[in-house]
C-alpha cells in the first residue's frame, strides 16, 4: 500500500482532524501530514485542492480520496483491521458505530458554545444550558460504554475504538472549560489524555504559530 497522505487544519483547534488523525496513528502506518491553516485567505482553495468537500479532514490512500472522519475511520478499520478501529464481537461493534454516528451527527450546542482550543484555558466559559445537556448525554454515554465493555481496557469499548477518536476532542473540551465529571468519566479522559497518539498532537498543537481569539 502506497503511503497514507491524511490533510488536517489546524491541531490546535481542528477537532475533526483530531479524530481522523488519532485514527490514522493508531494503524501504525506510514502517513505524510498536511496541516493548512484554517482562517487565511487561501485556505478554501487550498483544501479543495485536497478534498473534495472543501473542508478538513481528508486522507487519501491507495489513489482515493475519502472526506468526513467517520468515514475516514471506518475506511481505516476495514483496510487495517489490527488496528482495532471497530471492536470483534458484533454488540460492542454495533455500540462502537452508534455512539461514533451520535457524536458525528450531534452534539451541536457543545460543540458551538465549547469549541476545542488547545491553546488556552477557558473555564468559566462556554458552559450554556444546552452545551451542559450535551455534557450529560456524552456522560450518560461514555458510563454506559465503560459500564458494558470496558473490562479489557480504558477505553470505550476497551481498547482504543473508532469511538474514542470521536470523543477524543470532547475530553479536551472538557479540560479546556474545567468541566466538572463523574469518577467514570474523569478517569476516561485520563486514559485519551495518557495516549501517546494525543501527547503528540497537543504537543505540536501547542507549537503552532496561528492563535485564534475565538476558534
Ligand atoms: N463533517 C465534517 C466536518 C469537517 C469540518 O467542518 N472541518 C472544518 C475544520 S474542523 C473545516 O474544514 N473548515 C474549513 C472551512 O470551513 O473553511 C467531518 O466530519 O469531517
Amino acid at each position: 500500500m502506497a503511503p497514507l497522505k491524511l490533510i488536517v487544519g489546524n491541531k490546535a483547534y481542528s477537532s475533526w482532524s483530531l479524530r481522523a488523525w488519532l485514527g490514522v496513528a493508531v494503524t501504525g502506518a506510514d502517513f505524510e501530514e498536511v496541516v493548512v491553516a484554517l482562517d487565511h485567505a487561501d485556505t478554501h482553495e487550498r483544501i479543495l485542492s485536497q478534498s473534495p468537500s472543501g473542508k478538513v479532514p481528508a486522507l487519501h490512500i491507495d489513489g482515493v480520496v475519502v472526506w468526513e472522519s467517520l468515514a475516514i475511520l471506518e475506511v481505516l478499520a476495514e483496510r487495517f483491521p489490527a488496528a482495532g478501529l471497530l471492536p470483534e464481537e458484533w454488540e460492542a461493534r454495533a455500540v462502537a458505530r452508534a455512539v461514533a454516528a451520535e457524536m458525528h451527527a450531534g452534539f451541536a450546542p457543545l460543540r458551538r458554545d465549547m469549541p476545542m482550543d488547545l491553546k488556552r484555558m477557558r473555564h468559566g466559559e462556554g458552559k450554556t444550558p444546552d452545551a451542559l445537556a450535551d455534557v450529560r448525554r456524552v456522560t450518560e454515554i461514555w458510563c454506559d460504554c465503560r459500564r458494558r465493555f470496558g473490562a479489557d481496557g480504558p477505553f470505550l469499548l476497551g481498547g482504543f475504538t473508532l469511538a474514542d477518536a470521536m470523543y477524543a476532542p470532547v475530553v479536551t473540551r472538557f479540560h479546556t472549560y474545567g468541566v466538572t465529571l463523574d469518577p467514570v468519566s474523569q478517569a476516561y479522559c485520563t486514559a485519551i489524555e495518557e495516549l501517546a497518539a494525543m501527547k503528540t498532537w497537543r504537543h505540536a498543537a501547542v507549537a503552532e504559530p496561528w492563535t485564534l481569539e475565538r476558534p
